[in-house]
C-alpha cells in the first residue's frame, strides 16, 4: 500500500545528506509513495547515533546569498536629507521567483525579495522617512507589509492599499516608528502560502539616542521550508539554510558583548524558539524597551513575535544555539558559536 512520507521518515532515512536528483523530483509532488521512499535512498544505513544532521554544503553562490554575510547584512538604504531637515532611506525592492538550494540536493522554489531568504534587513533610526520603491518581478500578485506604525494605504493588504499585480510596482513611504526591531511580508493571499515561499525579512528601528555599544550585532530570522507543499515544514532554518551556523560557527571571543536581533516568521508551526546553551541573555521583546524584560536562556516566539537578546560569554569552547522544539533543531535549526580565547 503506497503511503505519505512524512518529515519524519525522511529524517529518520537520515534527512538531508541522501536525497537523490530523483528524490529531488519526488518532492515536488504533493505525495510520496513508498516508491518514491525507496528511490531517496543512495545509502540504505539509518542515520548514527550520536551524529549531527545535515552535514555537506549548499551552493551559495548560485544561491546567490551566505548566511554568514546575512548575520551582518544591514541595509542602510541611500540616504539624503530632506527639506524639512528629515533623513530619507530609500530602497529598491524586486520580488523575484527563484530556485534556492536550502540543503545539499534539495532545490526550493521560491519566492523572495531581491532574490535572497530572508530579504534584506531595512535599517533606520526613529523619525526617518522610509521610501522602498517595491517592483514586481514574478508572475503572482505581492506586496510589503511592514509591522510598525504608517498609514493604512501603505499596508500592503488587499483592500487597504499597496498590492502590486505582476510587472507592476508600488512605493511604500512612511516614518520609522516605533523604534524596536519588527518585520515585514507579503500580505497577498492565501497568506500562509506567500510567507511560506520566502518572502519576509526583519526591519531594525534604532531609538534616537541608539542602543549602548556592543561587539557583534547579528540578525537571526527563523523560517521553515515546506517542499512538498503539504503545509507542514520538512525544514528549519535561520537566515535561510538550515544547518548552516552548525557547519559553520559564528565566531566570537571570550568577554565580547554579542546583540541578536531574533525575528520569527515560521509558518505553519504554531511557535518557535531559542535556546542559548551554557550562558544566559538579557531579553528585550520586541526590542521596543532599551530595559530588558527577562534574564533568562530560552524564549519563545509566535509568527512575527521577534526580541533582542544580548549576552557575552565567560569560557572558549563550541556553544550551540538551537530551536529548543527538539524536532526543528534536528531538521535545521541548530547553530553553534565558537568562543575564542
Ligand atoms: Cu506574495
Amino acid at each position: 500500500m503506497p503511503r505519505n512520507l512524512s518529515r519524519r521518515d525522511l529524517f529518520k532515512l537520515g534527512g538531508a545528506g541522501i536525497l537523490t536528483a530523483s528524490g529531488i523530483v519526488a518532492l515536488n509532488k504533493t505525495s510520496l509513495t513508498t516508491n518514491h521512499k525507496h528511490n531517496l535512498l543512495q545509502t540504505p544505513a539509518p542515520m548514527e547515533h550520536g551524529a549531527l544532521p545535515g552535514v555537506g554544503e549548499v551552493d551559495h553562490e548560485r544561491n546567490g546569498f551566505n548566511p554568514m554575510e546575512l548575520l551582518t547584512d544591514f541595509d542602510y538604504g541611500h540616504v539624503s536629507l530632506l527639506p524639512n531637515g528629515q533623513t530619507l532611506r530609500e530602497y529598491e525592492v524586486v520580488a523575484i521567483n527563484k530556485e534556492i538550494e536550502i540543503v545539499p540536493g534539495i532545490k526550493f522554489p521560491a519566492w523572495t525579495y531581491n532574490g535572497r531568504v530572508p530579504g534584506p534587513t531595512f535599517r533606520a533610526t526613529e523619525g526617518d522617512r522610509i521610501r522602498i520603491k517595491f517592483i514586481n518581478g514574478s508572475n503572482h500578485v505581492h506586496s510589503m507589509h511592514f509591522h510598525g506604525f504608517h498609514p493604512g494605504s501603505m499596508d500592503g493588504v488587499p483592500g487597504s492599499g499597496g498590492m502590486a499585480e505582476p510587472g507592476q510596482e508600488f512605493t511604500y513611504e512612511f516614518d520609522a516608528e516605533p523604534f524596536g526591531l519588527h518585520l515585514y511580508h507579503c500580505h497577498a493571499f492565501p497568506l500562509a502560502r506567500h510567507i511560506a515561499k520566502g518572502l519576509y525579512g526583519a526591519f531594525v528601528i534604532d531609538p534616537k539616542e541608539g542602543r549602548p555599544r556592543v561587539d557583534h550585532e547579528f540578525v537571526m530570522v527563523m523560517s521553515g521550508f515546506d517542499v512538498d507543499f503539504d503545509d507542514t515544514n520538512d525544514f528549519y532554518a535561520v537566515n535561510g539554510i538550515p544547518f548552516y551556523y552548525q557547519n559553520h560557527p559564528i565566531q566570537i571571543r571570550v568577554g565580547e558583548t554579542v546583540r541578536i536581533y531574533l525575528v520569527n516568521i515560521l509558518e505553519f508551526d504554531l511557535i518557535n524558539s531559542f535556546h542559548l546553551h551554557a550562558n544566559f541573555f538579557q531579553y528585550y521583546p520586541t526590542g521596543t524597551s532599551l530595559t530588558p524584560s527577562e534574564f533568562t536562556d530560552t524564549i519563545i516566539q509566535g509568527q512575527a513575535q521577534r526580541g533582542i537578546l544580548e549576552f557575552s560569554y565567560k569560557y572558549p569552547g563550541m556553544y550551540m544555539f538551537h530551536a529548543h522544539v527538539t524536532e526543528f533543531a534536528e531538521l535545521g535549526w541548530n547553530g553553534m558559536f565558537e568562543v575564542i580565547p
